[in-house]
């Protein structure tokens, strides 16, 4: 008996929201176990033992098995493979590190920094034309033409959804642009449907949180207190 699936996840991370949903649209019976990041529950003597690397999400079952959560399809799973591998060093290093650096690094303890957020940015962008014109270049629909979501490309949408606590001029400068990219998002959310909004309240509510925390220091010109409390509060 391998017991049930854990998945360590902090719903404030974009690959955590990934992995739930799709174990959420999948039918599979797991059990979330929450690590707040923005607690430094990751840094824990517990969830080392789990993930020495002290990053969410992971997934212990029994032993650490990852592989049946892809396809049993051989070429369908070397495929997800090198989508996951580009994702890794271009979108999700160009996406995290522009949010972490413009938004949501005080509520880890990191500073902003506008240079390492412009940085960031090339590299969203260049990925997001890739994206636009090699990823989704097939019928346009589904990423690499196949109509189930899968752990790749939910993993690229969770991606950029957490563009959503940007400001909105930043968010439209940077995704308006790649209109099959706005398609695909908005297809992944009605086949994901009801999970993916239900994964993705915790950052909607961190959304309206950023937004008033900007209007106050428009109307009162003073800077917002540098924390953003528990993430679980928000
Ligand atoms: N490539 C990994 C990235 C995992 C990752 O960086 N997770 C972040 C949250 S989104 C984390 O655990 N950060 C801990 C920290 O900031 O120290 C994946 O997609 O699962």
């Amino acid at each position: 008996m391998m017991g049930k699936l854990k998945v360590y996840a902090d719903q404030m991370s974009q690959p955590s929201r990934a992995v739930l949903i799709f174990c959420r649209f999948n039918g599979i019976d797991f059990e979330e176990i929450k690590v707040d990041i923005s607690k430094r529950h990751h840094l824990s003597p517990e969830f080392r033992e789990i993930n020495p690397l002290q990053k969410v999400p992971a997934i212990v079952h029994g032993s650490f098995n990852l592989s049946e959560r892809y396809p049993s399809n051989l070429f369908r799973r070397a495929k997800i493979n090198s989508v996951m591998d580009w994702h890794h060093s271009n979108l999700q290093h160009g996406a995290a590190n522009y949010v972490i650096n413009t938004v949501l690094g005080p509520a880890t303890g990191r500073p902003l920094s506008p240079k390492a957020a412009a940085e960031a940015e090339k590299v969203l962008l260049s990925s997001l034309s890739k994206l636009e014109n090699i990823w989704l270049n097939g019928d346009g629909h589904f990423l690499l033409g196949v109509s189930q979501p899968s752990i790749a490309y939910l993993s690229m949408v969770c991606e950029l959804m957490q563009l959503e606590v940007l400001d909105e001029k930043d968010h439209s400068r940077i995704l308006s642009p790649y209109k099959k990219v706005l398609q695909w998002i908005e297809d992944t959310r009605t086949a994901t449907n009801p999970h993916f909004e239900e994964v993705h309240n915790i950052l909607y509510r961190a959304k309206k949180k950023f937004e008033q925390q900007r209007s106050r220091v428009a109307e009162t010109g003073t800077e917002p207190s540098n924390k953003m409390g528990g993430h679980s509060k928000m």
